[in-house]
């Protein structure tokens, strides 16, 4: 009761964006089909937390007032090597961290589900993370003509965009051409590293249109912090507008890094392998 009239007086003063921020305790609003199961656990966690530290601090009061100092010359109870105390201590923590690891895993498995059944999205980004930008390569797209991946590439002062048809499943691969980097978009509400020498993936249904940021979430350089990217989520026929565009600029692919980082990472046969496949030079 309390805390109800506490929240009111706390939300009574401020706008409704601030007001549903506060309200998913400023967990940013999700823009894919992946995002209930993390806002579940995001609030969950909270709560946790919350009771946990409501008995805790309960417990505080408690003692210091159960058991305080009542006369000078006498200290309180002293109370060491209390068995069963000392097992609380210890089953306590480790069912609290239990009961988290528990539902963390069920809404990893729920989050890192193919976007469809037979594991086909119905287009496939390979994002690849360099010192200090991103290069989005969009795998011989439906959407454009089924053969030839274009891609767009962005360096530090020239922020790349992702775009993504709104209501299709993407599968994103994620690979990295020197450093470990990882790719955060936080209206996903979801974080993926990339890791130097392997191909990360995951997969989700954008569902609503808009620009959302993406940034490098792994410290990687000296310009990490410039490692800043876009998402525009579109309309199909705008989508196919995009990649038609990055055709006609040039921009085939697949670019996957620079020649010498590609060459140390025997990236360079798979980028000829794909040319050739693809019947580009
Ligand atoms: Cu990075």
């Amino acid at each position: 009761m309390a805390l109800a009239a506490v929240g009111a007086l706390l939300l009574g003063g401020c706008d409704s964006a601030e007001k549903t921020s506060i309200e998913r305790l400023a967990q940013p609003v999700g823009a894919t089909d992946r995002t209930d199961a993390i806002h579940s656990l995001w609030m969950g966690s909270w709560l946790a937390a919350m009771l946990v530290g409501v008995l805790v601090w309960g417990l505080i009061i408690y003692a210091c007032i159960a058991f305080r100092r009542r006369r000078d010359d006498e200290i309180p109870v002293q109370t060491r090597y209390h068995l069963p105390l000392e097992i609380l201590y210890t089953v306590a923590p480790v069912i609290v961290v239990l009961v988290l690891f528990y539902f963390t895993i069920v809404t990893q498995n729920d989050t890192l589900a193919a976007a469809s059944p037979s594991g086909k999205a119905d287009h496939t980004v390979t994002v690849v993370g360099q010192q200090w930008s991103w290069t989005f390569n969009y795998d011989k797209d439906p959407a454009l003509d089924g053969k030839t991946t274009v891609f767009e590439a962005g360096t530090p002062a020239n922020r790349p965009t992702l775009e993504l048809p709104v209501n299709k499943s993407v599968d994103i691969k994620l690979r990295s051409a020197d450093v470990n980097h990882s790719f955060w978009v936080p209206a996903f509400l979801f974080k993926m590293d990339v890791i130097a020498g392997k191909v990360n993936h995951f997969s989700f249904t954008p569902d609503r249109t808009g620009t959302f940021v993406g940034r490098c979430a792994e410290l990687c350089g000296t310009y990490h912090s410039r490692m800043l990217f876009n998402v525009k989520v579109v309309s199909e026929s705008d989508y196919a507008t995009y990649l038609k565009g990055l055709r006609s600029q040039g921009n085939i692919g697949p670019a996957l890094g620079g020649s010498e980082i590609d060459q140390q990472n025997g990236l360079i046969n798979e980028v000829q392998k794909n040319n050739s496949s693809t019947g580009a030079s």
